[in-house]
């Protein structure tokens, strides 16, 4: 089907909400004759989708297969902002490595760069982060925010606290946020955020945000070495979980929270952010670039740096690190 008339199609049935859409009814919205309908309706199966037909009331999805295109992310999406301008591919090296050349090329902001499978998907300090297709969401967002540098590990809590959120409204689970950037489910990572940013002496151009999180997958679908570390919502929760409608969520809710940061700073975000925060008032370990620190994490400060209070005392401050919790 040609992809005018698929978007008509199932913008029609996105409004229809689950009711009934008659023969006549799509004929017109598509432009075709009546006996046309029915080969549009099996294109649309042959997609993955699940259609109800029952005679004079018409048809009614019952089930959208769980790809995520352009058109998906599109459908239903409530922001002004973010989503706006969708840059999607099937397979792609690193959603970040796109996002950044497209935010050199003058993006707009809210741009997102989606893909179903990442080849080289990265984590920090170049990590592999593991991007298999059909089951995770590999997404970056570009921002451009007029804030000096030192500011923008902020955005890195405000996602995690966007994402906890999305995932709380979607599904029954309550996930933690590991400081700075781990999202776990039951000790176990579920979510991993990369902020990096195009900046000029202090002038911040563009940051983007890349979101990996797994939804789909089984245990086994892991490699073996990250079986013990990882989860997914899938795992978790028993169930498959429609990706577009996980992106849709986390795109509004970052929207909000975004909007909130530009107008009243971090302290809003940071209340929200220790609220989820499972690392506080703990003992950790923090593995910094300069070496390691021992000691009771005790909170974050206005920056979002994590505050750890040694065993003399004595109070050291931290901008990244990998934390371990004793
Ligand atoms: P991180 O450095 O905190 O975590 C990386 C570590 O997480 C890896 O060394 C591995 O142990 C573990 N890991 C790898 N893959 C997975 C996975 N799928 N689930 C759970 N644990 C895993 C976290 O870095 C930041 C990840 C950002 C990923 C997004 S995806 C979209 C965007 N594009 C891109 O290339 N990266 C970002």
């Amino acid at each position: 089907m040609q992809s005018g008339l698929r978007s008509k199609l199932l913008e029609a049935f996105s409004k229809a909400d689950g009711e009934f859409l008659s023969g006549q009814k799509i004929s017109e919205v598509i432009g075709c004759s009546r006996t046309a309908v029915w080969k549009h309706i099996e294109e649309l199966r042959k997609e993955g989708y699940e259609l109800e037909a029952v005679r004079r009331l018409g048809y009614r999805i019952t089930k959208k297969p769980d790809k995520i295109s352009s058109n998906e992310i599109q459908l239903g999406l409530k922001t002004e902002l973010m989503g706006r301008n969708i840059h999607f591919e099937e397979t792609v090296t690193s959603t970040q490595k796109i996002a950044q050349s497209l935010a050199n090329e003058g993006a707009p902001e809210g741009t997102i760069v989606v893909a179903d499978q990442q080849t080289s998907g990265r984590g920090r300090m170049s990590r592999v982060w593991y991007s298999p297709s059909g089951t995770g969401i590999w997404m970056s967002m570009i921002i451009r925010p007029k804030i000096p540098i030192n500011r923008t590990p902020q955005l890195t809590l405000l996602t995690a606290v966007a994402i906890v959120q999305a995932i709380e409204e979607l599904t029954p689970l309550k996930p933690d946020i590991k400081w700075p950037n781990d999202i776990l489910l039951n000790g176990k990572k579920i979510v991993g955020i990369l902020t990096e940013l195009q900046a000029e002496a202090d002038q911040v151009h563009s940051v983007i945000i890349g979101t990996g999180i797994n939804v789909n997958q089984t245990k086994e679908d892991f490699p073996e070495e990250l079986q013990n570390v990882a989860t997914s919502i899938k795992v978790e929760t028993g169930s498959d979980w429609e990706r577009a409608q996980f992106i849709q969520t986390i795109l509004l809710k970052f929207e909000g929270l975004y909007s909130l940061f530009l107008s009243q700073g971090f302290k809003p975000i940071k209340l929200l952010w220790e609220s989820y925060a499972i690392s506080l008032q703990k003992t950790i370990i923090a593995r910094t670039l300069k070496g390691t620190i021992e000691g009771k994490a005790i909170g974050i400060d206005d920056d979002g740096v994590l505050i750890i209070e040694k065993n003399d005392q004595s109070i050291e401050r931290i901008y990244s690190a990998d934390i371990e919790m004793k």
